[in-house]
C-alpha cells in the first residue's frame, strides 16, 4: 500500500502563511505541520511508501520531508505546470508509481488517527464522509447511493453528504479511475478536479462511503480553518486513555495494543497490584514496583499508576479518562462484571470503552507457560510463601496428598464479583498422607515416603508447600529433614511440641499423648534454624497446649518461648467447635507480638470466615483434610453402588468424565 499526497497546489488562500513554503508545511501545533502529522500517522498505520506531487517550493518540500527522519520511502514528482493545471495533472505525472493500493489525500487535510486506521483497515475502496457535519457550500460533497459514492464535487447537493479528499483505493478500482485521469489529461482536460474523471465512471470504481461522523477530518483552506483545526487538535491531544496490565512480561502483542491506545490520547497505564495479580492468575514473577518501571519506559506512555484491585472504579473516578482500552476477551466470562462496572462508570461522565480483538497468539501463550514453569523451580517456589504473606496478610492453603490432589489445589478457581479466588499454597498433611496409604497418623509413614508424596505434588504444580513435619523426630534427624525440604523447594515445615508416639491432635485427650518440654522443643527449633541454608525457609512451631487441655497460659508461654528460639511462625491448634479459645490466644499473642505469623487449622472451629481471621491477626489458614474427607466417601459410595447393582451403569453419573480428567491433567 502506498500513499499519494497531492502537494502541487499554491495554497494562495492562506496568505502570508504560504509565502515561503507549500501549504502542507503550515504549523498546526507547536510540534507539527499538516504534513509532518500526516506522515507520522501514515507511518504509524504501517504505510511506509509515499508518492508526493510537488510544485512551487519543490526543493523546500523535499528537504523538509527528508529532515523528518521517518521510516518512509519517498518518491517526489514535480508537476512542471503546477501554476496552470489542477491536481489531476499532478496525478497524471506520477502515474507510473501508482500501481498499488493507494491512500490518496490532499496535502491540506488534517485527520485524527482513528480516521486513518479505519481507512487503512477497510477491505474495500472508500472515501471519508461525515453524516453529522452540515453540507458545505463550496467544498466537496459526495452523492451516496446504498452506501456507495456515485459522484464527488462541489456542485452536488441532492442525496449528498459532506466529503473529504481522503480515499483508500484498492488497486483494481484505482486503475479504473487512473485510466480515466490519463484519458482526461491526454485530451487536455487538466484544469478540472480528478473527481471529474471519477464521476464519468458512474460508481464503477466501487468506492464506499466511510462515515467518520464527528472525528476530525478536515482540510485547511484559510486561516480560520487553521485556527479551528489547531483548537480541535489541542483538545484531541489532551484526551486520556486508560489501560490496565497484569503482565510481568511485555511482548509484541502488548506493544501493539499500547500503540493503538496511544492513538486515542495520552496513555495512562494501571499496573495491577501484586495481590490482585496473584488472585487473578498466578504469582507475579516481577513485583508491581518493577512492572511499573517497565511500563514507564515504553515510549509515549504518559503516566503509570497502581491499580489496587481488579475493579477499575478507583482509578476511573480519579483520572476520568476519555477512553478505556481492553481486549474483547472480557465481553463474556468471569471478567464480565468488571467490564459492566467500567461501562457504567464511563457512561456516567461520557467516557468511551474501546475494545480490540484479543491476541490469541500461541507464542504469547508459550511465553506465559514458560513464566509459569519458572514458578515451580525450588528457589522460586520456596521463597513465595514469605512473599505471599507480605503481599496478602492472610494466605489460604489446602491439603494435597498426591499429584492429582495437588493439581486440584493448583487449578481450582472460583469467579466471584468479577475476580477470581484460588488457594495460595498446599499443605502436605501427615493425616492425609498416611490415610492415602491406609496407615494411621502416628509417624509411621517414614520421611522417604513423605518426600515422595511431596515430589509427586511438585512435579505437577507451582504453588508453595507447607509440610506437616509431625514432631520433627529426633533433633539429630530433624536437621536433615530441614535441609532436604529446603533443597526440594518446600517453604515451611510445621512441627508440633509433642514427643514419643504421636497421635493425631483431633483425638485430643482421648489417647495418650505427651507434650515436649519447652527446653527440648526450643532446642529442636534452634537446631533446625541453624541447619537451613536460605533465608526463605520457615520453621513453624505448633503448640498443642489447648488440644491437651493444658490451658491458655501454657500455650502463650510456649508460643513466646518458641519465637525466642527462632520459630518463624506459630501454629495454635484446638479441637473445639467454638473458636473462642483460638480467638483469645490470637488476641493475647498479638498484644505482645505483632509480626510473627499465626497459623490456624480450622477443622473443628470452622464457622469463622477468612476475613474475620485476618482482622483478628491470623496469617495462614490451612484447610487440612477436606479433600481426603470428601474424596474417600465418594469412592466408598461408588464401590457400594456397583456391588448393589451388579454392574457399573448406576455409578456412571457419579463419575468424573474422561474430558474432565484430560482438562485437569493436560499432556505437556
Ligand atoms: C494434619 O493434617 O495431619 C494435621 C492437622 O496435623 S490435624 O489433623 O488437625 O492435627
Ligand atoms: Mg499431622
Amino acid at each position: 500500500m502506498k500513499a499519494l499526497i497531492l502537494n502541487s497546489g499554491l495554497g494562495s488562500r492562506m496568505g502570508v502563511l504560504t509565502s515561503e513554503h507549500p501549504k502542507c508545511m503550515t504549523e498546526i501545533s507547536s510540534r507539527e505541520t499538516i504534513l509532518s502529522r500526516q506522515l507520522r500517522l501514515l507511518a504509524d498505520a504501517g504505510v511506509n511508501e509515499v508518492v508526493m506531487t510537488t510544485g512551487l517550493f519543490d526543493s523546500v518540500l523535499v528537504n523538509y520531508c527528508e529532515s523528518l527522519d521517518l521510516p518512509i520511502g519517498f518518491t517526489f514528482v514535480k508537476n512542471p505546470v503546477y501554476a496552470t493545471t489542477n491536481y489531476i495533472y499532478s496525478i497524471y505525472c506520477a502515474r507510473e508509481y501508482l500501481d498499488d493500493d493507494i491512500v490518496l489525500m490532499h496535502g491540506d487535510i488534517v485527520f485524527e488517527p482513528e480516521v486513518l486506521d479505519k481507512l487503512v483497515d477497510s477491505p474495500v475502496s472508500c472515501m471519508t464522509v461525515s453524516s453529522t457535519l452540515p453540507l458545505p457550500e463550496k467544498d466537496f460533497k459526495a452523492v451516496v447511493k446504498d452506501g456507495m459514492v456515485m459522484k464527488v464535487g462541489i456542485e452536488f447537493f441532492d442525496n449528498a453528504i459532506e466529503a473529504q479528499a481522503l480515499y483508500l483505493l484498492k488497486r483494481n478500482d484505482w486503475k479504473l479511475w487512473l485510466d480515466k485521469i490519463v484519458e482526461f489529461c491526454e485530451s487536455d482536460k487538466t484544469k478540472v478536479y480528478a473527481e471529474n474523471a471519477l464521476n464519468e465512471l458512474d460508481g464503477k470504481a466501487n468506492i464506499h462511503a466511510l462515515d467518520v461522523k464527528d472525528l476530525l477530518c478536515q482540510e485547511i483552506d484559510n486561516p480560520e480553518d487553521l485556527a479551528n483545526v489547531s483548537g480541535r487538535l489541542k483538545e484531541i491531544e489532551n484526551r486520556t486513555v486508560y489501560m490496565t496490565f497484569s503482565t510481568d512480561i511485555i511482548h509484541g502483542g502488548h506493544i501493539q495494543i499500547i500503540r493503538k491506545a496511544q492513538k486515542l490520547g495520552k496513555l495512562i497505564i494501571g499496573v495491577l497490584s501484586d495481590e490482585a495479580v496473584a488472585n487473578y492468575k498466578r504469582f507475579p514473577l516481577v513485583p508491581a514496583s518493577e512492572r511499573k518501571v517497565m511500563f514507564e519506559n515504553i515510549a509515549g506512555v504518559y503516566k503509570v499508576v497502581e491499580q489496587k484491585t481488579l475493579s477499575y472504579k478507583e482509578n476511573l473516578e480519579k483520572f476520568k479518562p476519555d477512553f478505556v482500552v481492553h481486549g474483547d476477551d472480557w465481553v463474556t466470562g468471569f471478567q464480565k462484571p468488571v467490564r459492566d462496572e467500567v461501562v457504567s462508570i464511563l457512561a456516567a461522565y461520557g467516557g468511551k470503552l474501546v475494545e480490540y480483538p484479543y491476541a490469541n497468539d500461541q507464542k504469547y501463550k508459550d511465553l506465559d507457560n514458560r513464566a509459569k514453569a519458572e514458578l515451580s523451580l525450588p528457589d522460586v517456589r520456596r521463597s513465595r510463601l514469605k512473599k505471599l504473606l507480605e503481599m496478602k496478610g492472610l494466605v489460604t492453603v489446602m491439603e494435597a496428598h498426591s499429584g492429582i490432589t495437588g493439581l486440584i489445589v493448583e487449578k481450582t478457581c472460583v469467579f466471584q464479583d468479577g475476580g477470581t479466588k484460588q488457594f495460595d499454597g498446599m499443605w502436605v498433611s501427615s493425616l492425609c498422607d498416611s490415610t492415602a496409604k491406609g496407615k494411621p497418623d502416628i509417624e509411621l509413614v517414614d520421611m522417604t515416603s513423605r518426600f515422595r508424596t511431596i515430589n509427586d505434588i511438585m512435579e505437577v504444580t507451582t504453588k508453595p508447600i507447607i509440610f506437616d513435619g509431625d514432631t520433627g523426630g529426633l533433633t539429630e534427624h530433624f536437621v536433615y529433614t530441614v535441609r532436604s525440604l529446603e533443597r526440594m523447594g518446600v517453604s515451611m515445615i510445621i512441627i508440633e511440641d509433642k514427643t514419643g508416639l504421636k497421635k493425631n491432635s483431633l483425638f485430643g485427650t482421648e489417647v495418650q499423648q505427651t507434650q515436649d518440654s519447652i527446653e527440648n522443643f526450643s532446642a529442636k527449633i534452634r537446631a533446625g534454624k541453624a541447619a537451613q541454608k536460605t533465608q526463605d525457609f520457615m520453621i513453624c512451631a505448633r503448640i498443642e497446649s489447648l488440644i491437651l487441655e493444658r490451658g491458655m497460659e501454657d500455650a502463650l508461654t510456649r508460643a513466646f518461648a518458641f519465637v525466642e528460639a527462632g520459630a518463624d511462625a506459630i501454629m495454635i491448634h484446638s479441637r473445639k467447635k467454638d473458636p473462642s479459645e483460638i480467638k483469645e490466644f490470637i488476641e493475647k499473642f498479638r498484644a505482645k507480638d505483632k509480626t510473627t505469623p499465626i497459623v490456624l487449622v480450622p477443622t473443628s472451629f470452622n464457622t469463622v470466615y477468612e476475613e474475620e481471621w485476618k482482622e483478628l491477626g491470623a496469617n495462614i489458614i490451612i484447610y487440612a483434610n477436606q479433600l481426603t474427607r470428601t474424596g474417600f466417601p465418594a469412592m466408598q459410595d461408588a464401590a457400594r453402588t456397583i456391588l448393589e447393582n451388579h454392574r457399573a451403569k448406576e455409578c456412571d453419573d457419579k463419575c468424573m468424565s474422561i474430558k474432565e480428567i484430560i482438562n485437569l491433567i493436560p499432556e505437556e
